[in-house]
This record gives structure tokens, sequence and C-alpha cells, in this order.
């Protein structure tokens, strides 16, 4: 068998997708998502310009082989764009080979090593109050896991909160709003809200915050230290990873587990945080780190050192990176938690897939492959939209991170 082509295809239906779709010489296609939020046409040009002539007449079964090509022949190594783009070929080939095997990639992966995917949904409102019945709709529904976001009196627009409640989408304008941001007024909020959620909701609920890389390493060991009395499952991203000897000074502090990773695109990111055990969760994912191949090997290393994977699920990641991120989550033995941002109907449409919620997990689907597909006819009418992520400053007028 042998590739003959590979379309890359931008779409908006809602908010911008970029995927790739391989084609072989025996008709069997594969889907890799290479979404990069506010950078999508990166990416495309990447893809178009420099892989997919590299593609054309390669083995799609030498999946490594395609990999390891793709990474050292570029020279210049890592970052997000180069590994989103290699993430949408990996995915797309293992999509491939899961249908001409006729199984689900999960059982190419090792097969299943749980019952469903635990997965966590979005409770975000502007006042404790209003929260307190956003959590309450998702325990209703099953789920067993909430992040909580709320406002922060005194800052006009926080992270996390948004006025759509069903589908949070940060990237708003074509150039960058700006927000306001307060480390002070933020850390005096956060606790109160947590022993509000807490005492209303008992102590089997996992709770979890992202604080969006925002703070420095003492300010997370103060924040990771006032939340231990509500035993949150994570704090996310407490501060830039960067540093990563800089985690050493927060667990010095706290006992309150941290997740970080949904930037990382590579092992090397992460490997002094998951070697050192400065992490209890690694949230690196499909499409931004290197595909299911390269994930996996983030995962192997963070078994070695009791980290759990608590993979990024956010909208702009596409239903082709979720189908996929389930296939690598059943199948692990150090799975944590998945992120779940319910897609737009739109959304769905474009991207027809057979993975399902139910009470309170995802679940893959069993058709051969991924499960997943796009609808190029339906993709083709909603094209691209300049969109980018917001930024922040502090209330002097500093640029902050976002
Ligand atoms: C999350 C993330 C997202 C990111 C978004 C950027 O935890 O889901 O922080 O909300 O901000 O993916 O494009
Ligand atoms: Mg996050």
């Amino acid at each position: 068998m042998r590739i003959t082509d590979a379309k890359v295809i931008v779409t908006c239906p809602g908010r911008n997708f970029v995927t790739l779709k391989i084609v072989t010489d025996e008709g069997v296609t594969g889907v890799g998502d290479a979404t990069l939020n506010g950078r999508e046409l990166a990416v495309a040009a990447y893809l178009t310009e420099h892989v997919v002539p590299a593609l054309i007449g390669r083995d799609p079964a030498r999946i490594e082989d395609t990999w390891q090509y793709l990474y050292k022949g570029a020279y210049w190594r890592r970052g997000p764009v180069t590994m989103s783009a290699i993430a949408a070929v990996d995915t797309a080939l293992w999509d491939i080979l899961g249908k001409v095997a006729g199984l689900p990639v999960y059982r190419l992966l090792g097969g299943r090593s749980r019952e469903g995917v635990t997965v966590y949904g979005h409770a975000n409102a502007e006042t404790a109050e209003a929260v307190l019945a956003e959590v309450a709709w998702y325990v209703e529904r099953g789920y067993r896991a909430v992040r909580v976001q709320t406002g922060v009196p005194g800052l006009a627009a926080t992270y996390g909160v948004s006025g759509d409640k069903t589908f949070y989408e940060p990237a708003d304008a074509a150039i960058a709003t700006e927000a306001v941001w307060s480390t002070e007024r933020y850390l005096n909020t956060v606790p109160s809200v947590f022993a509000r959620v807490r005492d209303e909701f008992g102590p089997d609920l996992k709770l979890l915050h992202d604080v969006h890389h925002r703070l420095t390493p003492i300010e997370a060991a103060r924040l990771g230290r006032s939340l231990e009395p509500y035993a949150l499952t994570w704090m996310e991203d407490p501060v830039p990873a960067e540093l990563q000897e800089g985690f050493r000074l927060i667990r010095q502090h706290t006992t309150t587990p941290i997740a970080v990773g949904e930037v990382f695109n590579t092992v090397w990111d992460c490997q002094q945080l998951i070697t050192e055990q400065l992490i209890d969760y690694i949230r690196a994912t499909v499409v931004h780190a290197g595909g299911i191949s390269h994930l996996r090997r983030i995962f192997d290393l963070a078994a070695l050192h009791h980290v759990r994977s608590g993979s990024h699920g956010a909208t702009d990641l596409s239903p082709v990176c979720m189908a996929a991120a389930l296939h690598v989550d059943i199948s692990i033995p150090n799975f944590g938690l998945q992120e779940y941002m319910r897609h737009t109907g739109e959304t769905d449409a474009v991207f027809p897939h057979g993975y399902r919620f139910e009470n309170g997990y995802l679940l893959p689907s069993e058709e051969p492959g991924l499960g997943v597909d796009i609808d190029e006819e339906l993709a083709a009418k909603y094209p691209y939209q300049p969109k980018a992520l917001p930024v922040n400053r502090l209330e002097d007028g500093s640029m902050h991170s976002w």
C-alpha cells in the first residue's frame, strides 16, 4: 500500500480546525488533527509546503519510520508548529493501520485497560453562587470530575469564565483582545469558592482548577496550600513551565497535586518534571505532542515516575484529536483523567465520530481505526476566519502571561 495524496483541510464550523487526510492507492484513508489555536495557517502551510510532498509514495504502515523522518529530517526540531504537523501525520497513519487491521486503534495499542475514560467537565460562572449551579448541572449528568473557574471581583474578565456556558471559546477576535490581571485579587478569591463547592457537593466529587500559567512558584505554593482543605484532584498550569526546576519550590510547600502540559510538544518539555516527580499529571495530548506515537512515549516515562495522564481536551482540539486521545486513554496503565469540553453541533457534523459520553465516561469508537472522519463537502461551507487568543496585562499595563 502507498500514500497517493494528503489533503490539508482548513474549516471553521464555529471555530477553526486544521485536518490532514491521508489517501492511499487502496482507497483506505486516515485523518489527523493539526489544529493550533490562533496559529492554524502556520501549521497548514508547514504541512502543505514541507510534509505532504514527502509523504507521497511512502508505505503508510511505516508509522515509526515516518515519524523519525519528519522529526529528524526537519533538522529544526520540536516546537508547536512542527510537532502539530507531525502529530497529524502520525494520527492519520494509526487510523489507516486500524482500518487495514479491521481493529479499533486502542486494540493495536495493547487493548482496554479500563471500562471507560473518566472525563471532567467545566463549571464556570462569574460568582461562587452561580458556579454551584454549574457544578450541579454536571453532577446531574453523571460527571465524576468538574473543573471550577469563577470571575475575580475587580477584574472585568477572567480566564475560564465565558458568556456561553456550553461552548467555551477564548479565541474571539482577529487581533487579540486585552484582558487585565491581578494576582492579588485572584489569590484572595479562589479558596473561598472551593470552600463553598466542597461544602455543597461533599468529598467524592473530583474538583480541579486551572491557573493558566499566571503565578510565580511561591504564589502557586501559597495557592496550593490554601486549597489543601478542599482536596483538589489537581491545580493546573500553576506557573509557566519553561523553568522546570521552578516546580521544586511549589512542591516544597504544598500537597495539592499539580497538572501541567497542554502547551508541551515533546517529552523534552517535561522530562525533568516527570523524572523528579515535580508533577502528578501530565496534560500533553495527541495533536500538540507529536501524535499517538510520541504521546505514548511521554506517558510511558510518566508511568515509571508515578505520574498519570490528564490530557488536554479543549474545544480547539478537534473531534479527530479527541477520538485519538480516547484510544490512548483507554489503553495506557497510568491514565488519570481526560478533559472534555463539548463541541458545537456544527463541529460534530463536520467531524462525524463514534465516541460517546456515558455515565461520566467517554467511550472510544469500536469501529476499525479511530472511528472519526471529516465531511469534506460540509467543511468547505465554513471558510477560515482569523481568530487570536487574548493577551493579558497587569493593572499597571505590564504584559503578563495569558
Ligand atoms: C484548558 C486550556 C484551554 C486553553 C486553550 C487555548 O485547560 O482546556 O487551558 O482552555 O486556554 O486550549 O487554545
Ligand atoms: Mg488549561
